[in-house]
Formats: structure tokens, sequence, C-alpha cells
């Protein structure tokens, strides 16, 4: 645990709280598919004084003084995410990949415009066009699914997006998503984007540090602009960030007012970023997103992305052993999606049970679901976290059995209290911060 002493003696409650977090964190088991835990160099990062500092501009270009150190933790963000991924342009500044996202709204749409993304009720993310985010308030979203029946169940059918895409003309097409558990296509994304005239984005919050490790195609070569989280699966600090590949200088047809020279789009992405949606940056989670990258390119990142994935796909064959749905019927990642309409309980309810267990998921919709997404038929669990903890195949495997338990026995006390008991045994033996 971290020592906390000034908080303790200043502010007991907040303290306490935070002390309660801690203790939860290492004594649960944690398999949201989007959370993971970060090193304690890039606690230290978050923690420093860097808040302290104003930064509105980009390094060298700066609206403020005394930037000349926040200046060198940005620029090593930076260099070490184009070395990650291989790319020519990153902007590191992004609170949030919602903002990420924002700025790309902003850089490649005006209100109104159609894009076409991938159905939150199938996968999709929040800010690929819901209609209760600001992506389809202020544009016209459309969107694309997952198959219901076949060969290609619970899989993108790249046949449909196009027809859907022939008929939608949209601007933008988004890849990437929150809940699916099979890799992307972007050849045939990109042909399709080609043939209409949009351009294509690639949302890769989820699957950042696969990626990154080489274990899962790579959007970059073939998308015009990706976006993703820091945390997640590339184990950063919370945030965002902004990619460009090959098309790092395609000039979108804006031109600059005074020059009348044409803008390129990483110099609108920049803008977009800041002044276009955000004030100054968070510097400390930026100094922080520098050490993360620095930890991502070790050798070591690749083991662990490697061994993520063969967590869940060991996981997955588990539940299916033990006759329960997975949504596509497996997964080339680091999430599953469970379908419990053959269990009889709700994803609402597995998730509470579980929780008492201190098994923390989250109830997840579907695709098709015939419940809401305060209900759910489904449960979402990822192995990123407890990867990090060190757990092998073989412990994923136990915790299937115990999940089990809990989803076979949800109104049993004496079988939730018997799980939590193992459930920190097997915390125990893998210290989060020891
Ligand atoms: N809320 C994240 C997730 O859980 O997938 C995505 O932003």
């Amino acid at each position: 645990m971290f020592e906390q002493n000034e908080i303790k003696a200043q502010d007991p409650a907040l303290y306490e709280c935070l002390q309660a977090e801690a203790r939860r964190q290492e004594e649960g088991v944690e398999l949201i598919a989007s959370e993971n835990f970060v090193s304690k160099a890039v606690m230290e990062a978050l923690g420093s004084t860097l808040t302290n500092k104003y930064a509105e501009g980009l390094p060298g270009k700066r609206y403020y003084g005394g930037c000349q150190v926040v200046d060198v933790a940005e620029d090593l963000a930076r260099e070490r995410a184009r070395q990650l991924y291989g790319c020519d342009w990153v902007n590191v500044q992004p609170h949030s990949g919602a903002q990420a996202n924002a700025a790309v709204y902003l850089t490649f749409l005006k209100p109104g415009d159609t894009l076409l993304g991938l159905d939150l009720a199938n996968g999709g993310h929040l800010t690929h066009g819901s209609p209760v985010n600001f992506s389809g308030i202020l544009y016209h979203a459309e969107f694309y699914g997952v198959e219901q029946a076949g060969a290609n169940a619970g899989r993108i059918d790249m046949d449909r997006v196009r027809e859907r895409a022939l008929a939608l003309r949209p601007k933008l097409i988004s890849i990437g998503a929150s809940a699916y558990t099979r890799d992307f296509d972007y050849a045939a994304f990109r042909s399709i984007a080609d043939e209409v005239g949009a351009h294509l984005w690639m949302d890769m919050a989820h699957t950042a540090g696969l990626i990154a490790a080489g274990l899962l195609n790579d959007p970059l070569p073939h998308c015009h602009v990706v976006t993703t989280t820091t945390h997640k699966t590339l184990r950063g600090p919370r945030g965002g960030m902004i990619l460009i590949g090959k098309d790092y200088d395609n000039p979108l047809g804006q031109v600059a007012a005074k020059s009348g020279r044409t803008k390129l789009m990483s110099e609108l992405l920049d803008a977009a970023v800041f002044p276009g949606i955000q004030g100054g940056p968070l510097m400390h989670c930026v100094a922080a997103k520098a050490v993360a990258f620095k930890e991502a390119l070790e050798p070591s990142f690749k083991d662990y992305a490697r061994q993520v994935i063969a967590n869940a796909k060991a996981m997955a064959q588990a539940f299916l052993a033990r006759g329960y749905e997975l949504v596509s019927g497996g997964t080339d990642n680091h999430l599953m999606l469970i379908d419990l309409r053959n269990k009889d309980i709700s994803g609402k309810k597995a998730e509470r049970v579980l929780g008492e267990a201190d098994i923390t998921v989250n109830k997840n919709m579907v695709p098709f679901d015939d419940k809401s997404p305060m209900i759910t038929s489904g449960i979402r669990i990822g192995t990123p976290a407890m990867t990090t903890r060190g757990l092998k195949e073989a412990d994923f495997v136990e915790l299937v059995r115990m999940i089990d338990d809990v989803i076979m026995h949800p109104d049993d006390a004496d079988v939730i209290a018997r799980v939590k008991g193992e459930i920190h045994e097997i915390a125990a033996r893998f210290p989060l911060y020891a």
C-alpha cells in the first residue's frame, strides 16, 4: 500500500476512502475488461509537481512561460508513442478517449454530417454515435452491427458494412468497440471507405496494448486516424491519445487564412484538441503516459500482452466447457462477452452477486438483447488487470469455476461467502503493490 501521511493528517475522511479503495483493489479480483493496474512509477508521475503547471499549446509553442521542463516530458511521451506504434505523428494531450474522439469529430465532420459506426448495442462505444452522446446529438449517426446467426454470428460481416456504406455515403467510418471479441479487417474497411469517399477512424482504446505488442492487426497503415485511451490494455494512466499513420500529411482541403497554405491533417487535429475542445493539458498525466509508454516498449510488455490473450482464451474455453454461451463463440483478444440467457440470471444480478464475492465484472448488453441497458442479458469479462497481477491460464480457469459457483447459486449466501474466501486467497497469492 502507498503511504499517504499528508492526506491522513489533513483529511481523515478522504484518507479512509483512499485506503478502502486500495483494500478493495488488493483483496478482490478485477475482471472489468477496460481496467488495469498501473505501475508505482506511473502512479508517482501522476502525483508529481507537473500537476501544478499550465502548458496550453505544444512543446516549444506554448501560451505560458515556464514550460521548458514539461516540454521535455511531453516530447518523451510523443517520441515513445511514435516508437510504440511506428507512426509519424501523435497528440498525447487528450484528457480521455472521449476527448480524443471529440477532436476527431471536430476535424473530420461538420454538425449534421453522417458517420457510420458499430452499434453500441452490438459492442460499440458511446462516442461512436449513441443518441445520448454528443456524437449522436451533433452528427447524423448510422450503424453497422454483428451477425445474429450463422457462421459469422457475433462477428462483423464486411459485405454488410459495405452495403450500409454504399447506401448512406458517410463522411466518416469508425471502427473500434467496447465489447467486441474479434479482430478487425482494417484493409477491408479502408477499401470501403475509399469506395464511398469516407475517412476511416479506428478507436483502439480496448486493444491498444495488444496492438502495440504486435499481437493484433495494426490499424495505422489503413486508417486515416487512430484514437485510444492510455489505460486499459496499454496499462498507463487514465487519458487519451490521437495517432496518424501514413496519412499524417493528408490536407483535408482546409486552407490557412493568412498564408493560403493548405493545412495538414496533423495540424487540424492538434488544433481540434487545443483550442478546439480542451484548455490546458494535464501535464502530470502526460508525464505518466511517457512512463507507461517506456514500460510498453520493454520486451516484458510483449510477454504481458501475450499472457492477457492466453488467459482470455483459457477462460473462454473454461466457460464453454461449463455450458456458457459466448458471443462469437470465443475471443481473439482480452475479453469475452457471456450471454446469460441460458442461465436464468440477468447481467445486473450476476454483476451484483459476483460483486458480493469480491469479483468485479460489468453487466453488458449482448447483441440483439431483449433486456434494457440497466438490466442486460450479459456480462463482460476481461483479463488485463489480473494478468498484471501475475495470474496465468490455470488461475483464470479456477476463477471461472468460482464465477460459475456464484452464478449457479446466486441466492445462496453460503456459496457466495465461500467463494469470497477463495477470492481473497487467490488475490493474496498475487499481491498488487507489494
Ligand atoms: N467505459 C469503457 C469501457 O468500459 O469499455 C469505454 O470507454
